[in-house]
């Protein structure tokens, strides 16, 4: 049982793994960033399917297909609004990662990959969201019945980066 934290720069959407993680609203219909780009290549069917799952509160994870996608699954996952920090946001963003893991192993999901979620339109600082992820990932994998292959992707350098600050840690 091994958990394999690796940094990946690129776009999300093109890695073929077992899931990738969205970071999305809790309408689980659509959005911008790396939302909109996982509806725009797993194609419409996605939208209909999230249409049945009831949306997803702050800190949850839920599932569906890849449709499209190179990926099997796509893990739905909705992050705090950054508001300055002293409204839980890094709890919620912790029970992000953990519950997307959890989820994760409960299906049979070995190989996965997390964005930064949080770190864009919601305003979370990438740099402190970057270490409550991998200690999240790190603690809840304790809990895990299979290994992981995790891929931490940064969009750009500078996000990459600081998933290797974190990982260093
Ligand atoms: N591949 C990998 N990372 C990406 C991609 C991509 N294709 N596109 C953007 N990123 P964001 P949030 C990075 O804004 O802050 C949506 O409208 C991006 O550079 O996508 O959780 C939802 O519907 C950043 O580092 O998500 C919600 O309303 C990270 O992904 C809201 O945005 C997250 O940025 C969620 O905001």
């Amino acid at each position: 049982m091994t958990l394999d934290l690796r940094v990946w720069q690129g776009d999300i959407t093109t890695l073929p793994l077992d899931a990738i993680v969205n970071a999305a609203n809790p309408s689980l219909l659509g959005g911008g960033g790396v939302d909109g780009a996982i509806h725009r290549a797993a194609g419409p069917e996605l939208k209909l399917y999230c249409a049945g799952l009831g949306g997803c509160e702050t800190g949850q994870a839920k599932l569906s297909p890849g449709f499209g996608l190179p990926s099997q699954y796509v893990i739905h996952t909705v992050g705090p609004v950054w508001h300055g920090g002293g409204q839980g946001e890094a709890e919620a963003l912790a029970s992000c990662y953990r519950q997307s893991l959890l989820l994760a192993d409960a299906e049979g999901i070995v190989s996965l990959a997390f964005p930064a979620i949080s770190c864009g339109v919601y305003g979370y600082p990438a740099d402190q969201a970057s270490k409550v992820a991998v200690a999240a990932l790190r603690q809840a994998f304790e809990e895990c019945h299979l290994s992981k292959q995790v891929w931490l992707v940064g969009f750009d350098e500078a996000q990459c980066r600081l998933w290797q600050q974190a990982l260093a840690i």
